[in-house]
């Protein structure tokens, strides 16, 4: 049995990785497992409903977004090698100390529509290093392959710690002493799949390539891909994406016709790019449907972005139909 506190300063040393950055995450890991006993208790530890808040992005907030959010804030400011911070539920970032070298953004419970129902939830999390020079929006504002680590903890039958460091992504599971334990190493995403994930119910509103892609799909034996397809949504892109990371799948929330100037519902800098560096440390694949999800220049630290990730395949097939449209 390795837990996390073993594992961890030895794989820093054999990929020559600074301790701070361990540090970092070792803080991120720490608030979610106090989420994760939160989240475990539900209506017991009075956090489900409605806050009565809204956040950045006019969403309302639940009671269970407010108290993540809170956790997260709260352990990386202690955190003396934290620059700063953003999340999907403040406006704008929130500075901690002005020699730390990593900004932390996250998204503190991802698919919290789901919570009150019973399903699992999950907190997804980017580090970057802090550029030199005075902090401000701009030095967030980086690619997604300037990332120094991401991951994610599944809140689902079993509390899981997804994480990757550059070498590889590894899997701990939470036990009963509140330590997560590996429990696997470099799963690998496979290139080919049979199982898709999209909202359904958003499909006459889809731009022309994707109609035709999902058209295709269904399709099964009898259509152009020759195989039968079969879907899942979850609602929650944490428990999707552990999936896909799993036993492969495609997973996309795409770009529609009802807001232009929105280029879909997921944001970039805390739910696309850190799932899309562990999809591709695992051999997977992930874009905006035209260009490496990785190699986007962001332009806002909430800006919005259409995404297609998991079997590289499915990804790659996905991207020809939208770049020749
Ligand atoms: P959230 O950050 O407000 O929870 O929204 C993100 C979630 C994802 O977890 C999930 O993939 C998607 O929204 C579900 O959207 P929909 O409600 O259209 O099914
Ligand atoms: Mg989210």
């Amino acid at each position: 049995m390795t837990t996390l506190a073993q594992f961890l300063p030895q794989h820093l040393q054999q990929h020559n990785i600074a301790v701070e950055l361990g540090s970092v995450l070792e803080t991120v890991v720490a608030a979610c497992t106090d989420i994760s006993g939160k989240v475990r208790l539900g209506a017991l530890s009075g956090v489900l409903g409605m806050a009565g808040t809204g956040n950045v992005q006019g969403e309302d907030q639940k009671k269970l977004d407010v108290i993540a959010n809170d956790i997260l804030i709260h352990a990386l400011k202690e955190n003396t090698q934290v620059a700063g911070l953003a999340s999907e539920e403040e406006d704008t970032f929130v500075a901690a100390h002005t020699d730390g070298k990593y900004l932390v953004l996250f998204d503190p419970l991802d698919g919290s529509s789901n919570i009150d129902v019973n399903i699992s939830v999950g907190t997804i999390f980017s580090i970057l290093a802090k550029p030199q020079g005075e902090l401000a929006t701009e030095s967030f504002l980086q690619k997604g392959k300037n990332q120094v680590a991401a991951g994610y903890v599944l809140y689902g039958p079993q509390t899981q710690l997804v994480f990757t460091l550059k070498h590889g992504v590894f899997v701990f599971t939470l036990n009963e002493q509140n330590e997560f334990v590996l429990t696997q190493e470099n799963p690998q995403v496979p290139a080919a799949t049979k199982e898709f994930a999209i909202n359904m119910s958003n499909q006459r509103h889809w731009l022309a390539p994707m109609q035709q892609y999902i058209a295709e799909l269904l399709a099964g034996e009898t259509g152009v891909r020759g195989k039968n397809y079969n879907m899942r949504w979850v609602a929650s892109m944490v428990a999707e994406i552990h999936r896909i990371l799993m036993r492969g799948g495609v997973f996309m929330y795409p770009q529609d016709t009802r807001d232009l100037s929105k280029p879909g519902k997921l944001r970039l800098m805390y739910e696309a790019n850190p799932m899309s560096l562990i999809l591709t440390q695992a051999g997977g694949a992930a874009s905006n449907a035209l260009e490496a999800m990785l190699d986007i220049e962001p332009n806002g630290l909430h800006q919005r972005v259409a995404v297609v990730m998991g079997s590289a395949e499915e990804v790659e097939y996905v991207n020809k139909l939208h770049q020749t449209a």
